[in-house]
């Protein structure tokens, strides 16, 4: 993207609009109902830039908020004069005020004279500075302060969405693996769409969020999906091209074994230099398809997918290679880290999955290259619904890395049950290793940690040059005309964007904010229900399925649904050792796996004693028999009971709260919404159960309360 000129002629004119801004009247517009915009559209609204800067006036995203500003306007009254002194809200582009601001996305706020005044060093600065003003509403829109200026920032400039959409339909994975919310919104057929309009609608939902970069297939890359870095380039570039507008630069996920499943060569050696230049010359047609392209994201020597483990090569050796086919367009590459064996055997309790993460990679710190970012879960297992965050966080200084969350609920009720997951996500990014006042895991993917250089990257201008790796997630989102299955569901997709532009916010004021923008101008009551249902969503799902932090305890291969043996002998490394005595893995250093040793302190002696290891993460820490007395006062089994019990009671409160103001809302969601209920209710159940009965017959031990098990 074209990065304006700098200019001391202060004269201002207003930049041209483009087209309109993409909204589909048969989707649901989430956040962005037009009622959203009717505070800013009945104002007078300005959008300047210096006079003679040509580039900027052809700045996509400039043009967007122009449009956005039109558009606004014209639905609710307002409208759009040329000059800041004419408007109530000014919209102001100083290309030379970047660097002041706190980067090429940041912006600041100005209230004084009647009037707003938000100034930005980019478009896309410009275009959160507007959005900005659209969550605020009427508060954010008065002009009467005292000129006071607020500075906005995102703390990291790499916030992405990994989408793990398939091309063709996979016939185990479908569409869209691990997708709750229909096909694709890129493929379908085995083609990519030939209409976008609907890609463009999720940037414009996206940039509104705060995210601003998205990987646009699946990191497993089967032969069709592979495609998508060569022949199908130019199809590459119309998806590019419908985020561009919105400030959103595109990431491709590439099979590492491109060049022999695509160039035809007998290896993918890392060290082989015909490898080398296969990879150069792919990245460089990349780039001259798409030219903000951002960057390759690899799965390698994980699941299945081939990788450089296959020559006797780290995956430092392997990452490398692709950063330096990829440096000299500026890009980067996000190599995950989400290496186990999943062939491992039940029977060797010496193998223990968690520590996988950690064992790969830290003895690779300080040899990944400056554009490689080394992607972390945020837990050492796989997106369960409580897990102790990966100490891997805090053993690489000398490396990028980027945390990965996962908005599609795989183990969390898969978009049929309510679960909000702002609260764990906010947790697991104020998660402070070190102990009180040391940086937090927001600090270290932003390049703030202990032993960092403390840069502040590049502003997504091209490849990083600070130490920041930032903030991913898995996407939520299809071609399901509420976008994300279960109409609340979007709260989670809103709010993995505003948590990664500040991981500091509030998850239940994120709430209430989704919720104002989403059914604006409705009820109290709606707003009311709407946080009584999911502000504590998390717990009450923690509380009728796998308890303690044990994790699993599902269906094989689909993932839902009660199945608490369902792992127990099979060779992939989720195991809870459940026997007539006890529960859980011994992950301690004194008779475990050694895996507390992967903490700093004071973590690593916390989880270590049993006295101190929190409740919740008792059974990812420890094997205890099922009288121990937890620090609740309650034993492992009676919490169990007690807890699924009141689990599914509090699902049957959501559902009163529901029905309560169902009438209130827009019929299509209040129908889809009372669905999904009464599936949770039934699920619930199932859960609740099967936990008992499994507790109660491995144990012998009855209800203290004399409930009914079977
Ligand atoms: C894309 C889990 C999921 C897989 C997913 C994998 C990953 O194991 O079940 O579907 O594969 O995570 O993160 O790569």
């Amino acid at each position: 993207m074209a990065t304006p000129a700098p200019t001391t002629d202060r004269t201002v004119r207003t930049a041209p609009g483009p087209a309109a801004v993409p909204v589909d009247p048969a989707v649901h517009p989430a956040w962005l109902p037009d009622a959203a915009l009717a505070p800013l559209g009945r104002r007078q609204v300005a959008v300047v830039v210096p006079d003679g800067v040509a580039d900027a006036l052809a700045d996509p995203v400039v043009r967007t908020v122009r449009a956005e500003v039109t558009a606004a306007t014209a639905a609710h009254g307002g409208a759009a004069p040329e000059r800041a002194d004419d408007a109530d809200v000014a919209l102001v582009l100083d290309p030379g005020a970047a660097g002041r601001l706190g980067g090429p996305e940041a912006f600041e706020v100005a209230r004084a004279a009647g009037r707003v005044t938000v100034t930005a060093g980019t478009g896309a600065g410009l275009l959160h500075g507007f959005f900005h003003l659209v969550r605020g509403g009427e508060p954010a829109l008065a002009g009467d302060g005292d000129g006071a200026v607020e500075r906005h920032a995102p703390a990291t400039t790499l916030r992405m969405l990994d989408h793990w959409d398939n091309v063709a339909v996979h016939p185990a994975m479908g569409q869209v693996e691990r997708g709750y919310a229909g096909g694709s919104i890129f493929y379908a057929d085995g083609e990519v769409r030939a209409d976008l309009t609907r890609v463009a609608q999720y940037a414009r939902l996206l940039a509104a969020a705060g995210v601003n970069r998205v990987a646009i297939n699946n990191v497993n890359v089967h032969a069709r999906e592979a495609r998508l870095l060569t022949d199908d380039l130019p199809e590459v570039a119309r998806i590019a091209a419908a985020f561009r507008p919105y400030g959103i630069r595109t990431h491709l996920s590439v099979s590492w074994a491109s060049p022999v499943v695509l160039g035809g060569l007998t290896t993918s050696d890392p060290l082989d230099e015909d490898v080398r230049a296969w990879w150069r010359a792919a990245a460089a047609r990349v780039w001259d398809a798409i030219e903000d392209f951002g960057g390759f994201v690899v799965k390698a020597d994980s699941e299945g997918q081939p990788g450089p483990f296959a020559y006797g090569r780290s995956h430092a050796d392997g990452a490398n290679m692709l950063a330096e086919a990829v440096a000299p367009h500026g890009g980067l590459v996000h190599w995950r880290a989400f290496v186990y064996n999943h062939t491992q055997d039940w029977r060797d309790r010496g193998t223990d999955r968690a520590r996988a993460a950690y064992d790969h990679f830290v003895p690779h710190d300080g040899e990944f290259a400056d554009n490689v970012v080394v992607q972390v879960k945020h837990g050492p297992i796989d997106f369960q619904v409580r897990e102790p965050v990966s100490p891997t966080f805090a053993a690489m200084p000398r490396t990028r890395l980027a945390l990965e969350l996962q908005v599609t609920q795989e183990y969390t009720g898969q978009q049929r049950h309510a679960v909000y997951l702002g609260r764990p996500w906010s947790q697991v990014l104020g998660f402070r290793f070190w102990g009180d006042g040391s940086p937090t895991v927001a600090d270290v993917v932003a390049g703030r940690g202990p032993g960092a250089d403390g840069g502040t990257g590049d502003g997504g201008a091209g490849g990083g040059a600070g130490r920041e790796g930032g903030v991913a997630a898995v996407s939520n989102v299809g071609d399901d005309r509420f976008w994300t299955g279960h109409p609340l569901a979007q709260a989670n997709l809103y709010a993995f964007g505003r948590l990664a532009w500040d991981p500091a916010l509030d998850p239940a004021d994120l709430l209430d904010e989704w919720a104002g923008l989403t059914f604006p101008g409705a009820d109290r009551r709606v707003r009311e229900a709407l946080h009584a249902i999911l502000d504590e969503s998390w717990e009450t799902y923690e509380m009728y399925t796998a308890p303690l932090g044990v994790g699993f305890m599902v269906r094989p291969h689909h993932h839902y649904g009660p199945d608490v043996d369902g792992y127990e002998y099979t060779p992939w490394g989720t195991y809870h050792f459940a026997d007539r005595d006890g529960i859980g893995v011994d992950r301690t250093r004194a008779t475990g796996t050694g895996y507390t040793g992967q903490y700093p302190a004071p973590w690593r002696d916390v989880y270590e004693d049993l006295e101190t290891c929190p409740d919740e993460l008792l059974l990812f820490f420890h094997h205890v028999p099922y009288t121990h007395v937890l620090r609740s006062g309650s034993t492992v089994a009676q919490h169990v009971y007690d807890t699924r019990f009141a689990g599914l009671e509090r699902v049957l409160r959501t559902v009163e709260a529901w029905q309560a103001v169902a009438d209130l809302v827009d019929p299509d969601v209040a129908e889809r919404v009372t669905e999904r209920l009464a599936e949770q209710v039934r699920s619930a159940t199932e859960w609740r159960d099967v936990l008992n009965t499994y507790f109660w017959r491995k144990s012998g031990i009855p209800d203290a309360k004399g409930r009914e098990i079977y």
